[in-house]
């Protein structure tokens, strides 16, 4: 089956700070890149306060808020845009449950964390907010739209 270009969409990942100072950022990277999506922006990044509220302002009501800003810019993080078909949904079952004590053991978080405030990589929820974040997170130059070449070293 040849998928619609329609349906190639953008997910925004992040290596949280505790995925970066785990040495995870390697073996998160390879779990999408093994799936078979497109890598089309990549960064280790000091998130300021100001990016971190507008990123998790949905969840400002929250008593778990406060902490949840000072986590993520405890330390860098790792910035990741992703595209491809059914990119988003698809990204979220490898990443797994919120909380890691009920993700499934072959998603991230289900193979690498134990704590929800402590859950290792981020991943959008919807292909509208794939592409908001990828925009808040990135800018325009950051980001590479590119075709594989023609590879004369594959026989
Ligand atoms: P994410 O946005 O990071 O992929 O996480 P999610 O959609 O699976 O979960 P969401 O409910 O949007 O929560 C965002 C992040 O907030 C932290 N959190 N802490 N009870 C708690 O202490 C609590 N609940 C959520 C987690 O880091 C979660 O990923």
């Amino acid at each position: 089956l040849v998928a619609s270009l329609e349906q190639v969409q953008q997910t925004y990942i992040m290596v949280k700070p505790d995925g970066v100072q785990r040495g995870l950022v390697g073996e998160i990277i390879s779990r999408f890149e093994r799936k078979g999506f497109k890598l089309i922006g990549l960064k280790l990044f000091q998130c300021p306060k100001e990016l971190a509220e507008e990123h998790y302002k949905d969840l400002k009501a929250k008593p778990f808020y406060p902490k949840l800003i000072d986590y993520i810019t405890s330390g860098p993080v790792v910035c990741m845009a992703w595209e491809g078909v059914g990119v988003v949904l698809s990204a979220r079952k490898l990443i797994g449950s919120t909380d890691p004590l009920q993700a499934e053991p072959g998603t991230i978080r289900g193979d690498l964390a134990v704590q929800t405030g402590r859950n290792v990589v981020h991943g959008s929820d919807s292909p509208e907010n794939g592409k908001r974040e990828t925009a808040l997170w990135f800018k325009e130059g950051e980001l590479c739209q590119w075709t594989p070449a023609q590879a004369p070293w594959l026989q």
